[in-house]
């Protein structure tokens, strides 16, 4: 037999001690966001992480996206990393919390639970605590910028968000008078947010739009609202740098909403989304990354990811894991600014 150490009696510090050396670890201990510490009080973050487990805003296809939060703190809990091109480690740089899950007792009623969204959101904007949220489908990004943009909000100094949304669809459907019953769903967000002064959309960029239409007017409510969109063709002819320079153009000094819903990408790299694109090959999570990393210097006052069905996802849960990076980089993004501001 092996001559094994005796172990000395475990007294509290002993314990507090193996308990730290095994936290780092990210099969022990209670999951949560990046590892980032549980406290829901938002004047103690400057970057809020935060759950919305709602998924009554879609119902086009299976409607788990309400169980992506729950998924995105398991596999995040092995990426608390520092950012090796910005030279940033956001974790001791930011006080970076996990604020928990936007509370949604009404949570089969769209139309209501975008008003909770929105009242929760609206917590951390008299804080000014710039948030990075899970969905949830992509109903719940119109009630986040009306809490975090427009001339009530503080995060965003008055002004109206420029948005660089990242999506297979432009979600500005307002020809559509409902949604199975929902008026504020996935697909109308884009077009009330701009219609009540939270977007600016001369200043706003729809990136990656692909596929077949279900009507041949599928772009018009875009074009009528102003806002740019660059479909994954035009994307294709201009490569990555050009696309940012034409986002960066658009965007000028305003402050910046980025929302990335999942389905962007192609379908080998998020297998589990709701509203699948096939066939029309969509983003490589490198070039979505490389996107994102050409906003960095931008106000970016907030960001989500959004739409993943982590029930449909693979066992290695890639979709989660490549939902989790483009959340680090929206992190990072504001991390990196907000460093900016202190010199
Ligand atoms: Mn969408």
């Amino acid at each position: 037999m092996a001559d094994w150490p005796q172990i000395p009696p475990m007294d509290d510090a002993t314990y507090a001690r193996m308990k730290a050396e095994t936290n780092r670890w990210y099969w022990y201990g209670i999951p949560t966001f990046f590892r980032a510490p549980w406290n829901e009080n938002p004047a103690e973050a400057d970057i809020a992480l935060v759950g919305v487990p709602h998924s009554s805003g879609n119902g086009s296809t299976e409607r788990d996206q309400h169980l992506a939060p729950r998924f995105m703190r398991h596999v995040s809990c092995w990426y608390k990393r520092a950012h090796f091109k910005y030279q940033l480690n956001p974790w001791t740089e930011c006080r970076i919390n996990d604020l928990g899950d936007t509370p949604l007792p009404e949570a089969m009623v769209n139309d209501v639970s975008v008003q909770h969204i929105e009242a929760f959101y609206k917590r951390l904007d008299a804080a000014g605590t710039r948030p990075v949220s899970v969905g949830g489908d992509h109903s719940i990004t119109g009630p986040i910028l009306k809490a975090i943009a427009g001339k009530d909000a503080r995060i965003s100094k008055g002004r109206k968000a420029a948005l660089v949304h990242f999506d297979a669809h432009t979600d500005s459907y307002d020809h559509i008078p409902h949604w199975l019953g929902a008026v504020r769903s996935a697909a109308h967000w884009a077009s009330y947010a701009a219609i009540e002064g939270h977007i600016d959309t001369s200043k706003s960029v729809q990136v990656g739009i692909r596929g077949n239409v279900v009507t041949l007017d599928w772009r018009k409510s875009s074009d009528r609202l102003g806002y740019r969109v660059i479909t994954i063709d035009e994307y294709r002819e201009l490569g990555v740098q050009k696309t940012i320079e034409a986002i960066r153009e658009r965007v000028g000094d305003s402050p910046v909403y980025i929302t990335f819903d999942m389905d962007v990408l192609d379908p080998s790299h998020a297998p589990a989304v709701s509203n699948l694109e096939p066939g029309y090959t969509g983003l490589m999570t490198g070039e979505a990354i490389a996107l994102l990393q050409g906003l960095r210097g931008l106000d970016v006052i907030g960001g989500d990811v959004v739409c993943i069905i982590p029930t449909k996802d693979n066992p290695n849960n890639i979709t989660s894991m490549n939902g989790m990076v483009l959340m680090f980089e929206q992190i990072c993004l504001i991390a990196d600014y907000l460093r900016g501001q202190k010199k």
